[in-house]
């Protein structure tokens, strides 16, 4: 059944005021860094509940918004989380990653530590659904990691609108979430992204952002 259609308008900018925003809002973003360090500073869940909300205005495939936000603020859930991720990651930096992948990242100091899944007062794990199961049947749902990676990218921004700060963290394997937060089987862990204030006194490494030259082909 089609749906009704609505009006719908935007108050449009031009020329200088168009320019000064699409600049405004570009510096905004480029001011956004990746942090592994949190302040333990508790966040209102208000707030995280506005977060994702907004995450969840992404477009996704069909507009089945193929996704589920958990939230874990329970200090013995981000212990448990912190033991299965790091297990996971110890194997993975000793010897299921190959040389050329601890190399590229060696740079950026990481290791299999992850002390940030106890620091923080949130971790979202974002979930995508594969499918969608109403009352036991199973529905299509279409670009499921486009829509979630969007979605993803969505929540980013709205924890940088706050003033707040993340990490994109992807533990592997992520099977262990399922389990510990006891999620339906239509589900797979997409990414776990700690939220919170910045610590103090944090230092980021001096990486660079490629230019439009690089990231961008005009064809005239
Ligand atoms: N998941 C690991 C390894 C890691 C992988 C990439 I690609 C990064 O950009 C950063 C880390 C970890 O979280 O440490």
């Amino acid at each position: 059944m089609q749906a009704q259609f609505i009006p719908y308008s935007r108050t449009s900018l031009y020329n200088d005021a168009l320019l000064q925003e699409s600049k405004r809002h570009y510096e905004f973003m480029n001011s956004r860094r990746t942090v592994r360090e949190f302040s333990t500073e508790p966040i209102a869940i208000e707030v995280i509940e506005n977060i994702i909300m907004s995450a969840s205005t992404a477009p996704s495939g069909a507009n089945k918004q193929p996704w589920t936000f958990c939230v874990v603020t329970n200090a013995t859930m981000k212990s448990q989380i912190r033991i299965e991720a790091e297990k996971e990651e110890y194997e993975s930096y000793n010897g299921r990653m190959p040389q050329e992948w601890l190399d590229d990242l060696s740079y950026l100091g990481t290791d299999w530590h992850k002390p940030f899944l106890e620091e923080a007062p949130a971790l979202i794990i974002v979930f995508k659904q594969s499918y969608e199961l109403k009352e036991g049947q199973k529905k299509t749902n279409y670009y499921v990691s486009e829509s979630v990676g969007l979605a993803c990218g969505y929540l980013l921004q709205a924890i940088h609108q706050c003033g707040l700060v993340a990490l994109t963290h992807t533990p592997s394997p992520m099977n262990f979430l399922s389990k510990l937060l006891n999620r339906f089987i239509n589900e797979k862990p997409f990414l776990l992204i700690p939220v919170g204030y910045l610590a103090e006194n944090v230092r980021v490494p001096d990486i660079k952002r490629k230019g439009k030259e690089e990231v961008m082909v005009h064809y005239r």
